[in-house]
């Protein structure tokens, strides 16, 4: 959306465009840390991987998309779905294996799944969720509505053929796909040097003839801009581009993970000096909002990742009937849908 001249702040953006990436962030920062407190109470089954760390990726890329845009993740997607509109309440209800969940309490953290508003997974197969951005990015070219899809993995997931088999058809077939590869160092355990060959995704993009940027996933606004150009060339002119996020994770793998693998002077420098939000709030404070603002954003965040907890644990859990409901079935040898979509 243009803004006038005497309303921007920073960054050519306004005061409410500002406060409103801040606000986005806080509100993944906080659900998420409530999510870990709640798996430790045991509301939470299964695996639980926290986005806390990452948030700039996720806000600043996902914010300058329309409604209609598709985004496909991983795993570690509760702070995707956020941002994409996804209600928090149906996002943690959906943690909690609850009826009222984004995805009716059958799918749990890796399967955040919500229609409504283009946020299509959730895949907690490493790599799956590329070829799928592929299908997703070539219907969107056949529609001809200017549509794009953005896709998020890690940097383990450039090792899979998945990731080639997507970067390749991408390019030859011209689709509207934005490829982000959020690059926090490790893939479980594992260190980005003991896994890769190259420093960079640089050469992989270049194999493919893929436009490439590689982005400090630490700042909101860096990550924004980046997506921007990649989200325009996608969109008006059919093409893909692999942008590659500098970021970490503050916590283990998951929750399971107590993290031993990484040196501990690493992990603090980069949670003291490295922080999205805490840099995001320099930079505000020095563009003149005031403390108290930011203050009360943080509230507001807190409030509202305890008011989806409490709506979580209140809800039911699916019913017994619930378990042939929406899954692919085949009682005749005709394969047939229990509930076909509307
Ligand atoms: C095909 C496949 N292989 C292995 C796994 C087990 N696994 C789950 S997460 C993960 C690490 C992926 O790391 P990365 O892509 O860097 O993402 P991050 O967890 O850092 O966000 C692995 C190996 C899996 N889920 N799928
Ligand atoms: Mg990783």
């Amino acid at each position: 959306m243009a803004i006038s001249k005497s309303d921007v702040m920073l960054a050519g953006l306004s005061r409410e465009q500002l406060l409103d990436l801040h606000a986005t962030m806080l509100l993944i920062r906080r659900f998420e840390e409530k999510a870990g407190e709640e798996y430790t109470l045991g509301k939470i089954g299964g695996f639980l991987h926290l986005y806390i760390g990452q948030e700039a990726v996720a806000t600043g890329a996902i914010k300058p998309l329309r409604p209609q845009d598709v985004v496909i993740s991983s795993y570690r997607e509760h702070g995707h779905a956020l941002v994409k509109g996804s209600d928090p309440n149906a996002v943690m209800a959906e943690l909690f294996g609850r009826s009222t969940g984004v995805s009716k309490g059958k799918g749990g953290s890796m399967h955040i799944f919500d229609d409504q508003h283009n946020f299509h997974g959730g895949y907690a197969i490493v790599g799956a969720q590329m070829p799928i951005a592929c299908g997703y990015g070539l219907a969107q070219k056949f529609a001809g509505k200017g549509d794009i899809t953005m896709t998020f993995f890690g940097d383990g997931a450039v090792d899979e053929g998945a990731f080639h088999e997507a970067m390749n058809l991408a390019e030859l077939w011209s689709l509207p796909v934005v490829f982000i590869c959020e690059n926090n160092l490790y893939s479980m355990g594992n260190a980005l040097a003991k896994a890769w060959s190259v420093s960079s995704l640089e050469p992989r993009a270049a194999a493919y003839g893929m436009a490439y940027e590689r982005v400090d996933g630490m700042d909101v606004l860096a990550v924004r801009d980046t997506a921007i150009r990649a989200i325009d060339r996608a969109r008006n002119q059919s093409k893909p581009t692999l942008i590659e996020a500098m970021t970490y994770r503050f916590r283990g793998h998951s929750m399971a993970d107590p993290a031993t693998y990484r040196p501990k002077d690493e992990v603090e420098l980069w949670r003291t000096q490295r922080d999205p939000i805490v840099l995001f709030e320099q930079k505000l404070r020095e563009a003149g909002i005031d403390q108290e603002t930011l203050t009360k954003a943080d509230d507001r965040a807190i409030q509202i990742a305890d008011a989806a907890a409490a709506f979580a644990d209140s809800s039911p859990f699916p019913d017994l009937s619930e378990l042939t409901q929406d899954v692919m079935i085949d009682p005749t040898g005709a394969i047939a849908w229990r509930r076909p979509r509307k």
